[in-house]
């Protein structure tokens, strides 16, 4: 199990425990791990191995008891007991913004509320105005957690969904039988949030339902929702929902190729299809009925790209898979050849222990080459975000000698010295030009004042961009998927800019905001804006988000030329004139 899990079970251990009315110091143990734990650089499984997970400050012997169970097992016989100390409503009533474990704790307890149905209609009859720690305006706001709690509840965040289809599949692919298997849907387009999982397996008949069985009885499954021959659906622990369809081997690209998606695009090649006499479902080929012409049948198609050529077209890469005009192009054999992880040799945009990251610049620096990376830019906080321990002039000039020092002993890898410095309500920026002049590069980013007009906000930041120290522009939108909208902003106007100044602007690969979304990412790199695949790593396990911002440049067209880190060392040292 992977360490983002197990912090967010030792993190939901903290909160359960906080329910329970146990000692806060109790709790607040769990939560102070599950943070620490993004900062341990070594292997959890050896430090299990070696019995040396209490040498790591701030792991006790409960937590460590827990993640040794996690690590070895895959499960914890303490943390599920305790949740199963709770009716499951309880589970949604936490995730309500504006609603800690206390208040729920309090409603669970002393108002017998256990879900969120009951929680709004208690709300909605004024009963909980009166509540001790409540009052009328908490109960506004949490008939807004509601509202929002149910527009987004059937959503998740790209990394939760990843994270629990690879524990699925790493299982199953130690299944014998299993012949091919690929992840399908939304998840596959790396889209920014994921309605359900979708998995398709080739195997010969006689193995399905050994397959079946391995998924529906995996251990991270909490219920089994649908069960049949070919496919079966369950809920994971997790709360997201998770399909597996198992095909014939001679079937499976057009499974995998029909529950890729998305329909939109399924439509245009079944269209294709029609235009040549043929039917196509997820399953093959067929004669169409009533045709006069029709096209020999396609005989064997083994693979996606098979069936792409047979209907006239390019192999279209599953990201671009939207009708957002990627079959035009791949008609046209004009699809661009799209951006890898590979391509990635370093990345922006990355904060350390200076202001609110968990790890040193050594550590980051170290996580970086470990990526077989080549460079590392560092963006802490400015002074202004006091929140995140920003860093006034003087703890700036203090990071840069210590870069200096770091990078004296590094061969072949760098570490830039950059700022992620605060766009402040008037368009001006939180440092000055002659400190912004010290730094190798600048990122410059909203963090306040979300609620000026669209008008404003567009001057705003439109002013920064045009400050010619500023290199790049961070999170442009604000935006916190699947909690906040962005703040309004006119973003053609931005990117217009951006272009006519030469100024680069952010992918943030945080799978929280990944801003730009992918659609301006395409609006702006038509315009000729460079784009910069930053992960704001808070911590070093936190670089790895670079991926989901590769995945949506790719869904926003971008090539490797498109993208600023994937230049070398030698030409980012000369694009930022150092
Ligand atoms: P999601 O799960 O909401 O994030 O998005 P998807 O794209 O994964 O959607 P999902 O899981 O409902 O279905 C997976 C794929 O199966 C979908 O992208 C296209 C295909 N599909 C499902 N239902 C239909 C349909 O009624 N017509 C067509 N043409 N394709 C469908
Ligand atoms: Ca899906
Ligand atoms: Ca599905
Ligand atoms: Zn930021």
């Amino acid at each position: 199990m992977d360490k983002g899990r197990i912090a967010d079970i030792l993190d939901e251990v903290g909160t359960l425990l906080e329910l329970k009315g146990e000692n806060p110091f109790k709790s607040r143990a769990f939560h102070n791990a599950a943070r620490l734990l993004g900062g341990v650089t070594e292997d959890l499984g050896v430090l299990v191995k070696e019995g040396k997970l209490r040498s790591i400050k701030g792991i006790g012997e409960s937590t460590a008891k827990i993640i040794s169970d996690l690590v070895t097992t895959g499960e914890s016989p303490d943390h599920q007991s305790l949740r199963k100390s709770f009716p499951p409503g309880i589970f949604d009533m936490l995730k309500i913004q504006g609603l800690g474990p206390k208040k729920v704790s309090f409603l669970f307890t002393k108002m017998k509320i256990a879900s969120v149905d009951a929680l709004e209609a208690a709300a909605k009859k004024g009963e909980l105005a009166s509540l001790e720690g409540f009052g009328k305006k908490t109960e506004e706001n949490i008939l807004l957690g509601i509202a929002q709690f149910r527009t987004h509840a059937s959503k998740f965040h790209i990394n939760i969904a990843e994270h629990a289809a690879h524990r699925i599949t790493e299982t199953l692919r130690t299944v014998p039988g299993v012949i091919r298997m690929e992840l399908a849907g939304s998840v596959r387009r790396r889209k920014e949030t994921i309605g359900d999982i979708d998995i398709v397996v080739s195997a010969k008949r006689s193995d399905v339902q050994r397959i079946m069985s391995a998924f529906t009885g995996h251990p991270s499954v909490e219920r089994v929702t649908g069960e049949g021959e070919t496919k079966s659906s369950v809920v994971l622990d997790s709360g997201i929902n998770c399909d597996l369809r198992i095909v014939s081997d001679s079937e499976f690209p057009f499974a995998l190729n029909y529950f890729t998606g998305s329909k939109d695009h399924n439509v245009r090649i079944r269209s294709l299809a029609r235009e040549r006499g043929w039917s196509l479902n997820e399953y093959g080929f067929t004669a169409a009925e009533g045709v006069k012409k029709p096209k020999p049948l396609p005989r064997t198609i083994r693979s996606e790209e098979d069936i792409y050529k047979a209907v006239g077209l390019s192999y279209v890469e599953p990201e671009l898979r939207e009708d957002l005009g990627e079959v035009e192009a791949a008609a046209e054999d004009r699809l661009p050849e799209l951006v890898t992880m590979k391509d990635i040799r370093g990345t922006f945009h990355c904060h350390t222990n200076y202001s609110d990251g968990q790890n040193t610049l050594a550590e980051m620096a170290a996580a970086a080459q470990a990526m077989g990376w080549e460079y590392l830019g560092i963006a802490d906080h400015s002074k202004v975000a006091a929140y995140a321990n920003g860093l006034n002039e003087a703890r700036v000039k203090k990071q840069h000698k210590e870069i200096d020092a770091l990078n004296a002993k590094f061969k072949g890898f760098r570490l830039f010295k950059g700022t992620e410095v605060d766009i402040l309500p008037n368009g001006d920026l939180d440092f000055n030009d002659s400190t912004l002049a010290t730094f190798d590069y600048v990122v410059a980013s909203v963090h306040s004042s979300f609620k000026l007009s669209e008008a404003d906000m567009t001057k705003r930041i439109m002013k920064a961009l045009k400050n010619k120290h500023v290199t790049m522009l961070g999170h442009l939108t604000g935006r916190l998927l699947l909690e906040r909208d962005g703040y309004p902003l006119n973003q053609t106007e931005i990117i217009n800019a951006a272009a006519d100044l030469g100024k680069i602007i952010e992918i943030n690969a945080h799978p929280m905001r990944l801003d730009l979304d992918w659609r301006m990412v395409r609006y702006a790199v038509q315009k000729g804006v460079l784009i910069s695949v930053n992960p704001d790593a808070h911590v070093v396990t936190g670089l790895q988000d670079v991926k989901y911002g590769v995945g949506i440049a790719r869904k926003g067209w971008c090539r490797k030329k498109d993208i600023l880190n994937t230049r070398t060392l030698k030409g980012i040292e000369s694009y930022l004139k150092l």
